[in-house]
């Protein structure tokens, strides 16, 4: 049986993390994951207050395991978002795309455990002097909004920091990857795009397909030019912002126009012409659907069966 440091923490029974999609890390998702034995995590995305304690109540009706919510710090509603979570029925709070100090004390006062998504040294300085309870060390394999830095290279450098329990993302999809992430010295891992293909994840169908489609090579990192480069898998829409990330007479506001609104219409619409697509790098091993549970089972017996034998390297 894997155990760690963060199954004491969080009382939780495997070390797994769903990671918060905006449009797609709802009530139904994240419940299922809680359910599983991980921690589910409900996104907050770019939402109104009323949204997510609706969320939270709808996944409370399924679930009184422990159960987490992200907070994107770019949404326009994250003041809001961060004073109801204090009221709310969650055990667990991420943050990402931003620094969350000031959030922090008034968090831990209302006993939440706190945990910053980081994707360099710098930001997890900040966040650990700010009180987080663990850090996600993220990776730029992962889906969305990314850093610079791989996995292989972000979590060993974040783990030497600290002693808080450090959660690996990106990149992560199976038993050998949460093994070689623990190694690493991370004590669990955070996926996204594997659970997208949860039978529990309510995303649209042309998204499930395009994943269970992808090859090795069909993720892009567009949006450098605009200060948050965002992984995707290469589409119609990707492949024209492309083009006019790299044209000049393209001002930078046409350019977050063309991005307004392009997840929302990937994932709810299933618009294969004018959605984005986020997805990280390991879109092209998720090979078939399954529920939240067995996905979590596959990777935390695959990673113990690994890491039972990993002594056959050693005399
Ligand atoms: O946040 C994510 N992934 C996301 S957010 C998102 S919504 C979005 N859509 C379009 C453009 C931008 C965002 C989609 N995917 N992952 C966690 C993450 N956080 N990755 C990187 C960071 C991060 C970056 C800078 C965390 C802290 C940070 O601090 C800088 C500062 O403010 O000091």
């Amino acid at each position: 049986m894997i155990k760690s440091a963060i199954c004491d923490m969080l009382a939780i029974k495997y070390p797994i993390f769903q990671g918060a999609m905006a449009w797609i890390a709802d009530a139904s998702l994240a419940s299922a994951v809680s359910e599983g034995g991980g921690l589910g995590i409900i996104s907050a995305m770019n939402s109104p207050a009323e949204y997510l304690h609706s969320q939270i109540a709808a996944a409370r009706r399924v679930t009184d395991k422990p159960l987490g919510v992200n907070v994107m710090l770019m949404s326009p509603y994250a003041e809001e978002v961060a004073a109801l979570l204090c009221e709310e029925p969650v055990d667990v709070i991420t943050t990402g795309a931003g620094n969350p100090s000031k959030y922090i004390p008034m968090w831990k006062s209302a006993g939440k455990k706190v945990i910053p998504v980081v994707a360099s040294v710098a930001v997890a300085k900040i966040a650990l002097r700010a009180g987080a309870d663990a850090l996600i060390a993220e990776g730029g394999e992962s889906g969305g909004h990314v850093g610079d830095l791989t996995t292989m290279v972000l979590v060993p450098q974040i783990a030497e920091m600290t002693d808080v329990p450090v959660i690996a993302a990106g990149g992560i999809y199976d038993g050998r990857s949460l093994a070689a992430a623990m190694m690493l010295g991370a004590c669990g891992a955070q996926m996204g795009t594997r659970f997208l293909c949860a039978h529990e994840c309510s995303v649209h169908a042309n998204y499930k397909e395009k994943i269970l489609k992808a090859k090795d090579v069909d993720t892009i990192t567009t949006g450098k030019r605009l200060g948050h480069p965002v992984r995707s898998l290469k589409t119609p829409f990707s492949r024209e912002f492309l083009r006019q990330e790299y044209d000049s007479s393209v001002s930078n506001e046409a350019l977050e126009a063309l991005g307004g609104g392009a997840l929302y219409r990937a994932a709810v619409k299933g618009d294969v012409e004018s959605g984005c697509f986020m997805a990280g790098q390991v879109a092209a091993m998720v090979k078939e659907e399954m529920s939240a549970a067995e996905i979590i089972s596959d990777v935390v017996f695959g990673a113990q069966e690994l890491l039972k034998g990993a002594s056959e390297w050693v005399s």
